[in-house]
């Protein structure tokens, strides 16, 4: 019998589902978020186990801030647990016509943060954390690297570590949404969002919720993804973000892409998946600091760190916070640049 085309593809389509279950997955986990209408998350690790070290990739799922769920993208987040990640997806409160989740809905995601730095942590977790994800889950990824230690948006005492992250990935999310009203008109999930449709009375709520008013020079390193023929959300989106934080030095790659919104137009879930694991051992070599254990101190304590990691690194996907300069291992150069900062916050 010649096998045909379509009998390949099911084939390939098996495959992939058994493939789903390579992960382990843990479902439906409560954090706590007061005022949150959808406080669940689901926890993905590799089926060998997590090893020691490796980060914690956040996923905020997409569908323009009224949509969308947690298990949105089953291939991508299984192909992040598979490489060897700890992967968090969580829901968070969501819009409607008649209920804006603004700002609740930041709340919740900077809870998922918490979260994974304090129960997560018990759970094996590491409190080094990359936040993903696609358009509303692309602008939330976006706030949550520039608006650390904003009041408005964390309502909970901060966790060990705070509510900073360490690299953010965001796929074709909004940093402006004054632009982005402008460009595109508000009515609809926009406005849903944010309680109102845009004018000169809701300025400063549209401000206040754009990622870009927050970027400051201790942001996290971020790589953009975002499709020059993206019709919902234009691609000067994400090339101001990235402009506003490369005019303060702090490393913003992007890639603007020939395609449309979402995974499909990108090449899929797998390709956007690979792009992630790709880019995450550059973006955290770019954010290290000579605070390794991220305490605001530069003490003995970081000074120990480094040592117990002398001139090794262990092996990806895990981190080697004490490898300064990024060239694979731990040595002198580090320690010069330790030294240097020695005593500094
Ligand atoms: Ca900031
Ligand atoms: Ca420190
Ligand atoms: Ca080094």
């Amino acid at each position: 019998m010649v096998v045909t085309g379509p009998i390949s593809l099911a084939f390939v389509s098996l495959a992939t589902t058994t493939y789903l279950f390579a992960a382990d997955l843990q479902s439906d986990l409560p954090y706590e978020s007061p005022g949150s209408t959808s406080a669940v998350l689901d926890v993905y690790r590799p089926d060998d186990g997590l090893q020691p070290g490796v980060p914690t990739i956040l996923f905020i799922h997409g569908g323009a801030w009224y949509a969308g769920d947690k298990t949105d993208s089953p291939d991508f987040l299984t192909a992040l647990a598979d490489a060897g990640y700890g992967v968090v997806s969580g829901n968070y409160t969501r819009s409607s016509p008649e209920f804006s989740s603004y700002p609740q809905a930041v709340h919740d995601v900077k809870a998922i943060v918490k979260w994974i730095r304090t129960v997560g942590s018990e759970l094996g977790l590491s409190p080094t954390v990359i936040s993903t994800g696609p358009s509303a889950g692309g602008h939330l990824t976006m706030l949550l690297s520039t608006s650390s230690g904003i009041e408005v948006f964390e309502p909970l005492a901060p966790p060990p570590g705070g509510y900073d992250i360490q690299a953010a990935i965001p796929f074709w999310g909004l940093s402006d949404l004054v632009t982005q009203a402008n460009d595109m008109g508000s009515s609809g999930p926009l406005a849903w969002f944010l309680g109102d449709i845009y004018d000169a009375d809701c300025h400063d709520l549209y401000v206040e919720a754009s990622p870009i008013t927050w970027v400051s020079t201790d942001d996290p390193p971020i790589h953009l993804a975002h499709g020059l023929l993206d019709h919902l959300h234009p691609w000067r989106q994400s090339l101001e973000l990235q402009q506003a934080m490369q005019s303060l030095d702090i490393h913003a790659s992007a890639e603007y892409f020939v395609g449309g919104h979402g995974f499909e137009e990108y090449g899929g879930e797998w390709v956007a998946a690979a792009m992630v694991i790709d880019m995450i051992p550059e973006l955290l070599a770019q954010g290290r600091t000579p605070d390794i254990d991220r305490d605001h101190d530069i003490d003995v304590d970081d000074l120990l760190v480094m040592l117990s990691n002398w001139s090794t690194c262990p092996e990806l996907p895990a981190d080697c916070p004490a490898d300064l300069d990024g060239d694979g291992t731990v040595g002198l150069p580090d320690l010069m640049q330790l030294l240097n900062d020695f005593g500094s916050r």
